[in-house]
């Protein structure tokens, strides 16, 4: 592809995230004070249980998840052969664009072109079956490498409560996947507690109770506006008297005011740090997946601004781009974590690489495979 042709989709694609970026941005007053902190009262009895969420559900929950992606990856690589008449510059152009429509990146689309282009020259590959085998290859390969099976893996603390604070802007699903991630390690006979930090949104702390309420764990909440820093003070010196296993932290995401965010975030961190050394053992940047390329934005800044760990990724289910997994993973150099497939308690799963390839590609797979 031209040099100018490249420059002008980059350009368009930059642009689209641009515009993306924009809209989102919310004025929003700053203000806190410092307020006493409060425990909700129900605290549940836990204890092992067992798990109602087998495996074969999951790849099936998994394989329903993908099905718009699914559905728009075969058409589109459909689309792409269907006048097809040999490998030249409008081929790989074409390639170029049907990856960037599928929020792979443009960085990605390019490197993925690339690499096939090498590969079609350098074995002298021809035919239709071939090439778009070798295309799906390349996607199935950079989905998967440099992934490891224990990437998806959270970091729990050898000894005491371990802390994982959830950040990203609002509406990305950080309430919602506390939830569900609340039952799922409750299931697995965790002491699990939550924190409502997310003192700047109205009825963001009553949405997190709603939750506590539904999976029968305790809730450390404070009133609107109150610092959450203060919030987490409470929350970690509960967990430590109670022996909690787990602290699952709701933060605010005020994108818009770098600065503050940073703060705010390294403020609550030194509190827990303080309180309970290695931790927060996990910082999960939660993103949209239905927002494509501004969740790439998103991601960008929040790694600047604090030390992300890894990526829940939501609202797989609503997009039929699921090549955002493969520019989380490729351009910013973090692991898709856990992913959300729904809005029910147990439509989040722990990313599979080779789960998420097979359904995303069973349509064009091999047989063989
Ligand atoms: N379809 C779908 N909806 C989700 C998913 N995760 C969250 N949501 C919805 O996204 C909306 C915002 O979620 P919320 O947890 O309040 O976002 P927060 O502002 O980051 O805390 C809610 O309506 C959720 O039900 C998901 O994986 N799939
Ligand atoms: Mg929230």
């Amino acid at each position: 592809m031209s040099l100018f042709g490249r420059r002008k989709k980059k350009k368009l694609a930059e642009q689209q995230a641009l515009e993306q970026a924009e809209t989102q941005k919310q004025a929003q007053v700053e203000e806190q004070t410092a307020a006493k902190s409060t425990v909700s009262e129900s605290e549940p009895k836990v204890g092992p249980e067992t798990l109602t969420s087998q495996p074969e559900e999951e790849v099936d929950r998994y394989n329903r998840g993908l099905e718009k992606s699914r559905r728009t990856f075969g058409q589109k690589l459909t689309a792409l052969f269907t006048n097809f008449n040999g490998v030249d510059d409008d081929f790989y152009d074409d390639l170029e664009e049907t990856l960037i429509g599928a929020d792979v990146g443009f960085d990605t689309a390019v490197q993925i072109s690339d690499e096939v282009r090498e590969e079609i020259e350098t074995n002298h590959v021809s035919g239709q079956k071939e090439i778009s085998n070798l295309i799906v290859a390349k996607l199935v390969s950079l989905y998967t490498r440099n992934g490891t099976k224990e990437d998806n893996h959270l970091v729990f603390a050898t000894e005491g409560p371990s802390v994982f604070l959830f950040v990203g802007v609002n509406g990305v699903g950080k309430t919602t996947s506390i939830g569900k991630l609340a039952a799922r390690f409750k299931k697995r006979g965790k002491k699990v507690l939550l924190a409502a930090c997310d003192t700047f949104r109205a009825g963001a702390i009553e949405q997190l109770q709603e939750w506590g309420k539904r999976d029968g764990v305790p809730v450390v909440a404070g009133p609107e506006k109150s610092d959450p820093a203060a919030i987490v003070f409470d929350a970690v010196q509960k967990a430590k008297k109670e022996d909690y296993d787990l602290v699952l932290v709701d933060t605010a995401g005020r994108l818009q005011n770098k600065v503050n965010l940073m703060k705010e975030l390294d403020k609550m961190r030194r509190v827990i740090t303080r309180e309970i050394p290695h931790a927060p053992q996990e910082i999960l940047l939660v993103l949209d997946a239905t927002t494509g390329q501004n969740a790439m934005n998103q991601a960008k800044v929040f790694q600047e601004t604090t030390d992300v760990t890894g990526i829940i990724l939501t609202k797989l289910d609503g997009t039929a781009k699921g090549g955002i997994v493969l520019a989380i993973r490729n351009q910013l150099h973090l692991s898709v974590k856990y992913v959300g497939l729904g809005e029910q308690v147990d439509d989040l799963s722990p990313f599979s690489p080779q789960e998420f390839v097979d359904g995303l590609f069973s349509d064009f797979l091999e047989p063989t495979k």
